[in-house]
């Protein structure tokens, strides 16, 4: 047995005298459950992990009186620097790529009845009769396509300097990249393209990013930031041309099987994002199934 060891079972046994409890790993699984209140931090309502989220907790037998805490995203970065800093638990709705997990020391619980799924990759979606009204701008959204490494860097670079100038950057550095994208394409005047988008600064950079290679090539573009399921039936009825932020087939699942019918997948841009439950690192639970069941 090594010291570390032999120290926790000290503490722990301290702790069942304080308590006057037998049964010391039920002591501390209430304090932990009473600690965040039954309560997972989460985001926006309308956000895809939202829905996965409300759903796990109908999946979940142990998270039966657990409640899901929506509100915003920079609410919930707040509520995560403050648990962090006084080093107590918390539990939110989390996800990659994103800057938290550069910036603080995260870890992501196990999942094993997969409400967020096995990840998802980042489609690029259109409208029905794009390619054949306008097909520069199919054949531009159809080739774009980078890695989420590369599209942490714009995101990581997005907290320092504003998103545009950030993704102004990237294609800068890589402009050999965005010119195989817009390979073999005939340049246009000014057309015009509606490109929508959501709010998360994984999605401003990507749409920043397919926004500047539009404008490279003459597009005149707009980007409209909305919530998933608008941004599913704006595509779908054909109110917007295209956009690069569906997470499939998991997060924005629910939304693709109500809109899909007339909207276009062109396939992957970004391989390999993941949503999950996501801890400070300092939290000795692993796994969703780790947490107290509420009495
Ligand atoms: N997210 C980031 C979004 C998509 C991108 C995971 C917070 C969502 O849940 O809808």
């Amino acid at each position: 047995m090594n010291i570390k060891a032999t120290g926790l079972i000290a503490v722990g046994t301290v702790a069942m005298i304080l308590s006057g409890c037998s049964d010391n790993e039920t002591t501390e699984d209430a304090n932990l459950g009473e600690q965040l209140e039954y309560t997972i931090t989460g985001i926006e309502p309308g956000a895809g992990i939202t829905g996965q989220a409300r759903e796990m907790l109908n999946t979940y037998d142990n998270l039966e009186g657990w409640e899901l805490q929506e509100s915003s995203t920079g609410g919930m970065m707040t509520e995560l620097d403050q648990a962090i800093q006084n080093e107590e638990p918390i539990v939110v709705t989390g996800w990659t790529p994103h800057w938290m997990f550069e910036r603080y020391d995260l870890k992501m619980l196990e999942d094993p009845e997969l409400a967020f799924g096995e990840g998802d990759d980042i489609h690029t979606i259109a409208r029905e009769g794009l390619e054949e009204d306008m097909p520069e701008a199919y054949a531009i959204l159809d080739a774009f396509e980078w890695s989420v490494e590369e599209m942490q860097v714009v995101i990581d670079e997005g907290q320092d300097i504003e998103m545009e100038e950030a993704a102004a950057d990237w294609v800068e550095e890589n402009q050999d990249q965005v010119d195989g994208w817009l390979e073999g394409v005939d340049p246009v005047d000014g057309q015009p393209i509606d490109i929508i988008s959501v709010p998360w600064d994984s999605e401003r950079a990507s749409s920043n990013v397919i926004r500047l290679a539009l404008e490279q090539h003459g597009f005149d573009v707009t980007v409209t930031n909305v919530d998933p399921s608008i941004l599913f039936q704006a595509v779908g009825n054909g109110e917007a041309d295209a956009s690069v932020a569906p997470w499939l087939p998991n997060t924005h699942g629910a939304f693709m099987d109500e809109y899909g019918e007339s909207i276009v997948d062109l396939g992957p841009n970004a391989e390999g994002t993941m949503n999950a439950l996501v801890v400070p690192t300092y939290m000795e639970i692993d796994s969703i199934e780790d947490l107290p069941a509420s009495e």
